[in-house]
Order: structure tokens, then C-alpha cells, then sequence
């Protein structure tokens, strides 16, 4: 079962000795530390090298100084092919299953929907890691001085260190220009540059074939051979019972060298280049794959790899650099975020965590902010498939999870900073994402569900499938597309762009047009509800440990219900969108009146016998669930139903919710918390929750149940998943500016441990970009810069009023409202200084 897989770290020996040996840190150069991660060994574990990538091709640096590992990824290299999920549909069997579970028999229910409505397998393809980048250093065991870093403001990978009186240094990069890796080795003396590189596939083990089985396909081997002086890997994934045809890839290696000799050496295992007594040399890797969309992959990834390399070959590597950090730079620089006064420690990065732990290092908070973006800059670009839930950076045949796209939680985190943090084009790949998936759950939703409009439930893969998978606990939940397509109005409120509303808005109404169709009246109480759906992965009671027979049978806890809090939420705020975009482009009077009574008709929000908001239509919430899940919270956040300010009984009972839950938990579960505490205006609490997931997790110990953050910043599920990232920069975002509710507020749950601090660049919905300086816990000024004419309303701080609004030094007028609110009206590209008592 896919949910209970165990990963496995590729230990090398060879590293944890380098580790070991490596002696003598070199500090920082001068000059800008505070978006910089760096170490004074080299990885021993892939959750301790440094991650690089474009949108589309990945690498992740070892920084080892004899063997150097540089783990590549393609982001379309999945297993399998173009396929039909679906099976022959459940529509016929779906009144007997809404009946079983009005009724109360639950088991019965998700027995006959396993029966009838699961996809034709289990399981979906996996992301697959391209291979390996190899480099021979020979006698380079031992250096001195060394140090690997990576800086965020540049995108590039350097590792340097001495060989007696030898300087060395590598740099690495993975172009959004040109399209390429880029390794650049060089000495401070001429003719000491000599290496063999070379590329390396991988193969599943008898191990990954046996735990992966058949439903997710393999990738099967790849060759190495070489053409010229290039080295060529070519693969075809394994053929997949699910497919017909099957993806290709190919990569290809070359060096250009200033000085010295590069030779082919084919008399070893494979073949590999030797390059000797250069003075520098450039390696470049570009890989490709056959697909062109989810349901073509007739690309032909030779042509390309051969093509986009040449012409990066061609170039001088100063002009790669410069127009990789440029490209880079426009998107990087556009927020900055400092907190804390005492500056930055000047420790290596691992180190930062212990200090972070014991308040002395807020700067932590900043860089693992920055590193987040960073990483949406490097695995969600225009053209480039969405971040997956590892982003684009898998080492492992058999990933956990897949590696895919899990839309109950984890895909949609991943963009919950696109917007706020300025990178509102990074979202454009979900969006793409969904455009598909309204094509092939149009079939799913009619398959089983006989209804119009499209439908995704928890999990879709690069071949855009839509039909249940794993099982009924967790296959029966089918808000998964409504959810995403709330992902859309959301980019709309932050850049107001209509045209973009125009092209968004059909996907937005087949999303609700689905549900307008199989909202069913619950017999009890006639309220409108989703049936059969679940609160996703959880049922009630908690999630008790799966009870395994040795005849391998199970029980398993039955989750499937109608009417859960997360569904009502998304439908809600769904409806509401749909009509009000509907509204604003004048279309669809009918459709819009449609949505708004079935608004009126879904089941409420219901506070239980604990106090709690209830996740359930019953009371049935346990007070010792712990579950990771916290779906009935949707509506603090990423939804905005509920606010201490305009519900605040609903924002006691999801207080109270909150802590039954407790603080612990998998690293998203805890950063979904922060960005809830933050929602519901608790800073203390919120940065509680930032202290427990920027833990230090252990990189070897991956049986621990404890969520974290590896040494290298990426977020501990475990094992190693990248949603907690993301989530993580959100909430702190969300500490520090909100905008929903139809107003800005700022600093709205700032903890003390950030009593000075300043940002640059964050987005408010209505397009208006804010700065803002704080001082000893006080707000000191904010400039607001609108892209499009607006009226917002502004919220300083609790107990803070606003003194003035200033247009180049000159006072413009403003309305004060109750609360110390202000409206303003600002003009398009004009900058506003709005000064605080
Ligand atoms: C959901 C979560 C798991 C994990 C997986 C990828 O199933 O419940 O914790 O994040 O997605």
C-alpha cells in the first residue's frame, strides 16, 4: 500500500569518510552571508547536499572532493506513459453506497465503492531520478580549508578547498536560460585540472521492483555510450500494463576545457571522459524526455539534448553565469526579509539550528524563509510541470509516495506562498496542471459519478489520472480538483488580472458544476452534502495502527462518511468565487444563481461536546486524535470562513480544535499549524510551532516520527518531502501580512522573538506590493505599492493607529474606520509611505 512504504537512504561509504576527513572549515568570504547556506564537510546523506534546478532539470550537490556525486533530475521522467485511469465507473452502484453510509454502515459502503469505483489500479506512476553525475578527482582525499555552500541570490552550488598550496574551486548551476547544468572546475594555477566525469544511470533493485509492484510501473535500465566526445545515457522506461507506449529520455555530457586535454576513455566498466592538466573546464548536462503533454510523449528527446547543449557549449561561461544570475535575480530579488537585530552568525548552516532552538538566531527564520522561494524558483516554472511532493529533487527508484501529486493536503501547499511571496508565476505550472486535470476527470466524474463538470479526488500523477486510488479511506475523499481550483480565484485576487480570470473561470465552474450535480439532502437533516466522501485520511476516532494478520489480511479504519467540514468549506468558498467571478466578467446569470443556493443549503460549521470545531457532521471528533490532518481547518486557512474578528465562536472552536491536535506532527502538518496559529492571530504560538519544525531533524535516523528540517534546509516529513518548505514560508508570511477579509493587515501575529525586524516585496490581495519596519515590537512605516488602482482597507497593529499617508513626502487623505482601520485609495504604480503612531 502506498501510504506504508518504507524509504531507504543511498548511504555511501566513501562520503561519511570524506566527512570525517574533512578538517580545517573555511569561513566566509566577505560580503553577503545572510542568503547563504553553507558546511565545512561534504554531504554524506542526499538530505545534506545542496539543491539547484531550473523548473524542469534538477541537480543536487554532494560536494565531495575525490568522488564527487551530482544527483540529476528531469521533472518528466515518471514511469510509464500516457494512460486511462479510470475503470469502467462506479454511477451505477453510487445510490447503494450513499444509502450504506446514510445507514450508518460504513464498512458495507467502502467495501461496494473499492468494488466499483477504484481507477483500473491502485496505484499511480512515480517520479523517477535521472542519474548521477560522477567526477574523479584522483588524489583529492584529503584537502584543506574546505567549505560548500550554496547561495540563494545566485542559484549556484561552490565548493572550494586547498591540496597543499592549491586552490580549488567548483561552481554549479542550472541555467533557466540555456537550459543546462553547468559545472565549472577550476584551479589557481594553470594545468591542475584533472578529472574523469562521467554519467551514470539508475536501475531498480530486485528490492524497488518488489515493493513498488506493478500498478506504479518501473523505469527499467538505461545505457551509456557516447557520440564524439559527448557521453550519452539513453533509457526508455519499463513497459507498463496501464500504457501502451512509454516515455524516453536521454542525457548527454560534454566538457570544454581552457588548457590541458579532454579525451574519451572507454576502456573501463563505461564510458567517461578524462579530462587532464587543464586549467579550468566546463561541464555541461542536458537531459530531456520524450514527453510534450500528459497524453503525447512523442518528443524526441536526442534531437533536443543535442541541440540545447551545443548552443550552451558554445557560449563563454561568463556569459552562461551572468544571464543564469540574471534570470534567477528577477524573480529572487523581488522580496527580502530580515528579522531580529543581532546579524547573522557566521557559523555553518547546521550549526544555526542549535541556536535558532535557543533564541538566538532568528535569522534562521529569514534564510529558511528565502530558501522556500528559492525552491519554487527552481521547481515550478512557466512551462515546467508543478513542484511535485519533492519538488523535482528524487534520488530514489521507489520514492516515498511516489514522489507525485498528493491534492489533499500537500500539492496545494506547495503553492501557498506563490503569490504573497512574489512569485506569482511559479504558480502558473499548477494552473496548467489543472487545465489538464479538467479533461480527464471530466471522464471520472462522469464515470462514476454520472455527473458533468470534472472531479480529482486525493492524488494525480503526470499523466493527469483522476480515478480513485489506494482505497476507499482515502480514495472516497473527491474535493481534490474544487480545492485546487480555488488556487485560481486566489491568483486572481493577487494580480487582478482579467484576461487570466477569463481563461481560469471554465475551469473554475466545471470544478462546481460537478458538485451542483452529486450534492445530495441528507435524510437527517436535509442539509446539502457530499456523499461518499472523508476527511482526508482520517476517520473518526483518529487513525488507529492498521491491524496486520499474518495471513495478510487487515483491518483498516473506515473513513469513508458524507458531509465532512473540509468538503462544506472548499464548496463554500468555491460557490463564491464562481459567482463572483461570473460576475465580474458578466457571464453566466444562471450557473450563478445555482451556485448560490446550493451554497445556502450545505451543511453548517458545527461546534462539538468539546468545544472543538467539528470535522464530522456528528460530533465524533476524539480528544486523543492527533492526526496530522487538520482538514476541518481549511476554513481559518487556506480558506478564510472563519477569523477571530468576524466568527469568533468559530475561531474559539478551531482554537480548540488546534490544541486537541497538539504541536507535533509531520514537518507539513506542523507548518499547516503555523500558518492556522498566524490566522487566528496567536504570533507566540505560531513561532512555537516554527520552532518544532525548523528541529534539526536527523538525516540518518528516517524511522523517527518526528517532522523537522534536514541540514540542508529541505523539510522532514520524514522522509524528505517538500511541502513543509513551502507551508513553512507561508505561515511565516502570514505572521508577518494578511490579506484576506477585504483588508491588509499588518504584522497581525508577530511573536516577540521578532520584536525588530523588516520586510520588502511581500503581495496583499488587490495587487499591492508592501514593505514594512518595524521597530521593538512597534511598526515604524510601510510602503505600498499598488499595481492596479485600489481602495484597500489597511490594519496596523493591535493598539497602533496610522499617523500618515504620504505620495512623494506629500500627505494624501485617507478615512479612518472603527478598530484603528483605514481605507485609502491608491493609484497604479504610485508609491505610498503610510507612517504609525
Ligand atoms: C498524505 C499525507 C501523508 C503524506 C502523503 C504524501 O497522504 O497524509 O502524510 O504527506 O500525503
Amino acid at each position: 500500500m502506498g501510504h506504508n512504504r518504507r524509504f531507504r537512504w543511498p548511504v555511501s561509504l566513501a562520503a561519511a569518510v570524506l566527512a570525517m576527513t574533512a578538517v580545517a572549515c573555511q569561513p566566509s568570504p566577505g560580503g553577503q552571508i545572510d542568503s547563504v547556506l553553507w558546511y565545512c564537510q561534504p554531504a554524506a546523506h542526499w538530505v545534506e547536499a545542496l539543491p539547484l534546478g531550473n523548473g524542469r532539470l534538477g541537480a543536487m550537490v554532494f560536494g565531495r572532493t575525490l568522488d564527487e556525486r551530482i544527483a540529476l533530475n528531469e521533472q518528466t521522467l515518471w514511469t510509464g506513459g500516457p494512460y486511462d485511469s479510470n475503470g469502467e465507473g462506479g454511477a451505477a452502484s453510487l445510490p447503494e453506497i450513499r444509502r450504506l453510509v446514510f445507514d450508518g454502515k460504513h464498512k458495507e459502503a467502502e467495501a461496494l465503492f473499492e468494488k466499483t469505483m477504484m481507477g483500473r489500479a491502485w496505484e499511480q506512476a512515480q517520479y523517477q531520478p535521472l542519474g548521477d553525475l560522477q567526477l574523479l578527482f584522483p588524489g583529492h582525499a584529503f584537502p584543506t580549508a574546505y567549505r560548500r555552500s550554496l547561495d540563494l541570490d545566485q542559484a549556484i552550488a561552490t565548493t572550494t578547498y586547498r591540496l597543499g598550496s592549491i586552490q580549488y574551486q567548483r561552481e554549479i548551476f542550472v541555467s533557466p536560460v540555456d537550459q543546462v547544468i553547468v559545472v565549472r572546475i577550476s584551479a589557481d594555477r594553470p594545468g591542475q585540472v584533472s578529472l574523469s566525469a562521467t554519467l551514470r544511470g539508475r536501475t531498480n533493485s530486485k528490492a524497488d521492483e518488489e515493493e513498488r509492484g506493478d500498478d506504479a510501473g518501473t523505469q527499467g535500465a538505461s545505457t551509456i555510450g557516447s557520440e564524439g566526445l559527448d557521453v550519452v545515457l539513453r533509457g526508455r522506461v519499463a513497459p507498463w500494463k496501464l500504457s501502451a507506449d512509454r516515455l524516453r529520455y536521454e542525457a548527454r555530457l560534454r566538457a570544454v576545457v581552457e588548457g590541458g586535454t579532454v579525451a574519451l576513455d572507454n576502456a573501463r566498466e563505461h564510458d567517461a571522459l578524462r579530462i587532464h592538466q587543464a586549467d579550468a573546464v566546463t561541464l555541461f548536462v542536458a537531459a530531456a524526455t520524450s514527453f510534450r503533454t500528459f497524453d503525447d510523449i512523442s518528443d524526441d528527446p536526442g534531437t533536443r539534448v543535442r541541440e540545447t547543449l551545443a548552443a550552451a557549449a558554445r557560449q563563454p561561461y561568463s556569459r552562461l553565469r551572468d544571464t543564469h544570475l540574471e534570470e534567477h535575480r528577477r524573480l529572487y530579488r523581488r522580496v527580502s526579509l530580515t528579522l531580529g537585530t543581532k546579524g547573522v552568525p557566521d557559523v555553518p548552516t547546521n550549526e544555526r539550528f542549535g541556536l535558532f532552538a535557543k533564541g538566538q538566531d532568528e535569522g534562521l527564520v529569514a534564510l529558511y524563509f528565502q530558501f522556500a522561494r528559492y525552491l519554487l524558483i527552481g521547481s515550478s516554472r512557466p512551462g515546467s510541470q508543478p513542484a511535485n511532493l519533492q519538488g523535482l529533487w528524487n534520488a530514489d527508484m521507489n520514492p516515498a509516495w511516489g514522489s507525485k501529486y498528493t491534492s489533499n493536503i500537500n500539492l496545494e501547499m506547495n503553492y501557498w506562498p506563490a503569490e504573497v511571496a512574489n512569485l506569482s508565476e511559479c504558480h502558473e505550472p499548477l494552473f496548467g496542471l489543472v487545465a489538464d486535470l479538467a479533461r480527464t476527470g471530466a471522464r471520472t466524474a462522469r464515470l462514476n459519478f454520472g455527473a458533468n463538470g470534472w472531479v480529482l479526488g486525493h492524488n494525480t500523477d503526470i499523466w493527469r489520472a483522476t480515478a480513485p486510488i489506494h482505497g476507499a479511506y482515502w480514495g472516497a475523499w473527491h474535493a481534490g480538483g474544487a480545492w485546487l481550483a480555488t488556487h485560481l480565484w486566489e491568483h486572481y485576487q493577487f494580480t487582478q488580472d482579467r484576461a487570466f480570470l477569463a481563461r481560469a473561470y471554465p475551469l473554475m465552474k466545471g470544478a462546481a458544476e460537478f458538485f451542483l450535480d452529486t450534492l445530495v439532502k441528507h435524510p437527517k437533516h436535509g442539509w446539502l452534502v457530499t456523499c461518499p466522501s472523508s476527511s482526508p485520511e482520517n476517520g473518526p476516532g483518529g487513525d488507529p495502527a492498521w491491524k496486520k494478520y499474518p495471513d495478510g489480511r487487515y483491518d483498516k479504519p473506515v473513513g469513508i462518511c458524507a458531509g465532512p467540514t473540509i468538503d462544506l468549506q472548499i464548496l463554500r468558498e468555491l460557490f463564491d468565487q464562481c459567482a463572483l467571478a461570473a460576475e465580474t466578467l458578466g457571464r453566466d446569470p444562471e450557473f450563478r444563481a445555482r451556485a448560490r443556493q446550493a451554497r445556502e443549503g450545505l451543511a453548517p460549521m458545527q461546534i462539538g461536546r468539546l468545544g472543538q470545531l467539528q470535522e464530522w457532521l456528528e460530533d465524533l471528533d476524539s480528544p486523543d486524535d492527533h492526526h496530522r490532518h487538520v482538514s476541518h481547518l481549511w476554513g481559518v486557512y487556506p480558506g478564510s470562513l472563519i477569523s477571530p474578528r468576524t466568527t469568533p465562536a468559530l475561531a474559539n472552536a478551531a482554537r480548540q480544535s488546534l490544541r486537541l491536535r497538539g504541536d507535533a506532527g509531520t514537518g507539513w502538518s506542523m507548518a499547516w499549524k503555523i500558518n492556522l496559529w498566524a490566522r487566528l492571530l496567536d504570533g507566540e504560538r505560531a513561532h512555537a510551532l516554527l520552532r518544532n519544525q525548523l528541529g534539526l531533524a536527523d538525516s540518518v535516523n528516517i524511522d523517527t516520527a518526528r517532522g523537522g528540517t534536514y541540514p540542508n534546509l529541505m523539510d522532514a516529513h520524514p522522509p524528505f518531502q517538500i511541502d513543509g518548505n513551502f507551508g513553512g514560508a507561508a505561515g511565516i508570511a502570514e505572521m508577518l501580512l494578511q490579506s484576506h477579509g477585504g483588508e491588509i493587515a499588518l504584522l497581525p501575529a508577530l511573536p516577540k522573538a521578532w520584536g525588530t525586524g523588516r520586510f520588502e516585496g511581500l503581495v496583499a490581495r488587490g495587487a499591492v506590493v508592501v514593505d514594512a519596519e518595524w521597530r521593538g515590537g512597534r511598526l515604524v512605516r510601510t510602503v505600498l505599492r499598488p499595481r492596479v488602482d485600489a481602495s484597500p482597507r489597511l490594519r496596523p497593529p493591535a493598539g497602533q493607529l496610522v499617523a500618515a499617508v504620504l505620495q512623494e513626502r506629500t500627505p494624501v487623505p485617507f478615512t479612518r474606520l472603527s478598530g484603528g482601520v483605514v481605507r485609502l485609495s491608491l493609484r497604479a504604480g504610485a508609491t505610498y509611505e503610510v507612517l504609525f503612531d
